[in-house]
């Protein structure tokens, strides 16, 4: 493309929304409306001008010849070609129409990932037309990566003030997570993630890491633990052994809000600091350090976890352990305390001192027919999403909708998720780019992209990106390209819903079924309750802080009966499993040398953009990170193949050394290779890591079926080639 001359460019705010980051940008644009470059905003109070390599090249994709610019529908033959736009539309609500009539509304299933998740005014519109329909086949990343965040609320309780905030906090732990490269940690402050951890060092905050990687963040930290991976339950009940052994917990909080103080006491009495040191394989003086700098030395900031523990063996019993810390600490805003981030798209409301039991939300409601595995925010668990397509029956799914993500490469167990979307009737992605989903797609629906669509930063999770009220909108600043028929993904849905006669419910009141909303009326209807009208957060060009009314902590009811569960019987089995192993050496057993540890890279998000040439250059396919100590014990030289094996599958990837990472561990990124039936070669696309991960109820969690992606035990051997 012809490049404009520069006095035909122009300058204007916006933000970035390929990660939680939401960093404030400076996109140029030229004469034609096309983004030419884009920067981060100095003057951004939020983020500071921080932008990554992803955010700083988002003009690639934009402007990409890869794009899909038209609907696409699959050919017999099996490519995919341009189709109209209504004619695709029609044609996908007959197949739904016809399924409703054969095989009913649980026959109707719906996915949302990343893509999904990062535009405001279209996040709701899948499980709003999946209610329409009658269907509960609701899925979504979430229930591949932290739902154990959730399955813990439900099984300990609820604190609603939340914990202390990182502004505030003397100490912070964090297990299993590098924000200053992922920029996303529950209660981390991601804006700008590197200069606000150094401000929070600089005035005084210690910082404990628990990662089998000296990873970027655990660089940063005053004590870093490097156990082998999969190793967190163990490491944790070893903390909370050692702080309950000296006493060290808050004593006043623990009497007033947890039960089974003592019956959690003798179930931890086990985990020793000599035998959790010997299995998770860190210094027993270390582990020591750590439980005094986090309970004794300082008295308020909370442990937080992130994908590490989660995708873990254990993962649900890791966030339970994580947030017992913070009861048995008291590591939560008391009554009186100032709320950090009251609301500023989410209404506000009255928040109390005070204990919401565990609700255990998933033992009441829908039920899967799979597994019997309950809702999760009416969802069902994504692990079981491919059982679903295959198991014959009443309630088989048949229709799927993919809105902005690439469940083909994220589901673990990519041979059965292959063969699931092959037997489904009718798959419809809604993308902006090919992937191993829209390649067996029927129909593809052509998103636009983030600067060519207004949004409101993420509201759903808004506590989780900003730690102040803060929100802000942005105008759709780009044109689409030339020629083009890309939508906002919320056209579809409402598009598909008219077409079956189906009225949405968009926040409690319907959206017409006669005139399809506009962005900005669908924004507006979600920021109806925030502290001023919508017009004016249109018209704040770097965002509102709503910090003119502040939110105290209100005391709780004095005669609540309602406390933490801090040992239910499932946490108590789950504990007793770990303690059955853990006289035993972690590494070694049948033939598996090694774990394998979950990771992700400062060049993409998860499956995104991996084709996009700035990418493509930097890294082509994914490397197995290996201890150079380990690849010399293999006889493995820098780029020679190796072979990772665990008990599900294998796969082939070239070794790096990675000094940062402990011994005992590879590390390989997800997100990347091709479909089983593409055979592809590594060299061109790299290899998914979910050959070596399984559905299997052997390979997942209860609860929420969370499938393990890290810590499970693998093999490496020398190979001649990938
Ligand atoms: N083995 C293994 N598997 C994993 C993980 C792991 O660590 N190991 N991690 C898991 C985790 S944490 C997650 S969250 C999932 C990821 O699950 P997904 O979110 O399903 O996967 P992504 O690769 O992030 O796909 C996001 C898609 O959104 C598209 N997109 C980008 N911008 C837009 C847009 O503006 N509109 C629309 N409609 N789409 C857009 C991108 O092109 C991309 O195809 O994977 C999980 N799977
Ligand atoms: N650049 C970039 N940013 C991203 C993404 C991306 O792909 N690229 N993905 C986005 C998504 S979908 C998510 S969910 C978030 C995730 O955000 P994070 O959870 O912060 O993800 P990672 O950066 O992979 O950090 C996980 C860390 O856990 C360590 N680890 C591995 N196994 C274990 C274990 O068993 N125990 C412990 N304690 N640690 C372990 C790894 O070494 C790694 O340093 O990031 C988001 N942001
Ligand atoms: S950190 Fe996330 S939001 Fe910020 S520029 Fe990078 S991709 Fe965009
Ligand atoms: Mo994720």
């Amino acid at each position: 493309m012809r490049e404009p001359p520069r006095s035909e460019t122009r300058d204007a705010l916006s933000f970035c929304r390929q990660c939680m980051g939401m960093c404030g940008t400076v996109v140029t644009l030229d004469a034609n409306d096309r983004v030419v470059s884009v920067r981060g905003d100095h003057d951004d109070p939020s983020t500071l001008g921080y932008a990554c390599f992803k955010g700083l090249n988002a003009s690639e994709g934009h402007n990409s010849p890869d794009r899909f610019l038209q609907p696409m529908k699959r050919k017999p033959g099996g490519r995919l070609e341009p189709v109209e736009l209504e004619t695709a539309l029609d044609e996908i609500a007959e197949k739904i129409a016809a399924l409703l009539e054969s095989d009913g509304p649980e026959s109707i299933a719906g996915y949302r990932g990343g893509g999904a998740f990062f535009s405001s005014s279209s996040v709701m519109m899948l499980p709003a037309l999946l209610r329409a329909i009658g269907t509960p086949k609701a899925y979504s990343s979430i229930t591949i990566d932290q739902s154990a965040k959730e399955v813990t609320a439900g099984r300990l309780g609820v604190w609603p003030p939340g914990r202390t905030p990182f502004s505030r906090s003397d100490v912070y732990l964090l297990v299993g997570s590098n924000p200053l490269v992922s920029v996303s940690a529950n209660g981390f402050d991601t804006r700008n993630p590197t200069k606000r951890l150094r401000a929070a060092r600089e005035r005084g905050m210690k910082f404990i890491v628990v990662d089998p990687r000296r990873s970027e963040t655990a660089q940063q930290a005053d004590i870093h633990l490097q156990p082998l991976p999969g190793e967190d339950c163990t490491l944790l009940a070893g903390l909370l052994h050692i702080i309950l052994a000296e006493g060290w917990q808050d004593q006043e909080f623990c009497a007033r809000y947890a039960d089974d103080v003592e019956a959690f006491e003798r179930a931890v009495a086990p985990f020793t600091p000599e035998a959790v040191a010997r299995r998770a394989d860190v210094p027993v003086e270390t582990l020591r350090e750590a439980a005094r700098l986090f309970a004794q030395e300082c008295s308020t900031g909370p442990a937080a976890g992130a994908t590490g523990p989660d995708m873990s063996p254990g993962g649900n019993l890791a966030e339970h352990l994580i947030e017992c810390l913070n009861v048995i600490c008291g590591r939560y805003l008391r009554e009186g305390d100032e709320i950090e981030h009251p609301g500023a798209i989410h209404a506000r409301q009255l928040i109390k001192a005070e204990v919401i039991p565990a609700a255990r939300w998933w033992e009441h409601g829908f039920k899967s027919r799979i597994g019997g595995f309950g809702q999760f925010s009416e969802e069902f668990p994504t692990g079981t999403l491919p059982d679903e397509i295959l198991e014959p029956g009443p309630g088989r799914v048949r229709c799927l909708f993919s809105h902005g993500g690439n469940p083909a490469s994220a589901i673990p167990e990519i041979e059965k998720v292959e063969r699931a979307f092959e037997a489904l009737d009718l798959l419809v992605a809604i993308e902006p780019f090919p992937s191993m989903t829209t390649a067996m797609a029927d129909y593809v629906l052509p998103s636009t992209l983030q600067y060519e669509r207004a949004d409101l930063p993420m509201w759903l999770w808004e506590s989780l990106i900003s730690a102040e009220p803060y929100t802000r909108y942005t105008p759709a600043l780009a044109r689409p390209p030339e020629g083009s028929c890309v939508r906002d993904d919320h056209y579809y849905f409402w598009a598909i819903a008219k077409r079956l006669g189906l009225t949405l419910q968009l926040f409690g009141e319907p959206l017409d079924i006669e005139t399809a909303p506009t962005t900005d009326e669908i924004l507006a209807r979600t920021a109806k309750n925030a502290p001023i009208p919508f017009e004016q957060i249109q018209s704040a060009e770097r965002g509102i802080l709503f910090d003119h009314e502040k939110q105290f902590v209100e005391p709780g009811d004095p005669d609540s009966p309602h406390r933490f569960s801090l040992l239910p019987e499932d946490v108590a089995s789950e504990l007793r499993e770990f303690e059955a192993v853990l006289a035993m050496p972690a590494l070694g057993g049948d033939g598996f040398d090694y774990r394998l540890a979950v990771r992700r890279i400062r060049e993409a998000n998860n499956s995104a953009g991996l084709g996009l040439p700035s990418i493509k250059r930097r890294i082509p396919f994914n490397p197995a990170f290996m201890n150079p100590e380990d690849m010399k014990a293999e006889g493995v030289a820098e780029g020679d193949a190796i072979e990772i094996a665990s008990r599900h599958g294998a796969i082939r990837a070239l070794a790096t050394a990675d000094p940062t990472l402990r011994r005992g561990v590879v590390s390989i990124v997800h997100g990347f290779g091709g479909l089983p039936r593409d055979k592809a070669d590594y060299s061109d696309v790299g290899v998914s890591t979910n050959w070596l991960t399984s559905l299997d109820t052997s390979a997942r969690e209860t609860i929420n079926a969370m499938p393990w992606m890290g810590g499970f035990p693998v093999s490496v051997r020398r190979v001649d080639n990938t």
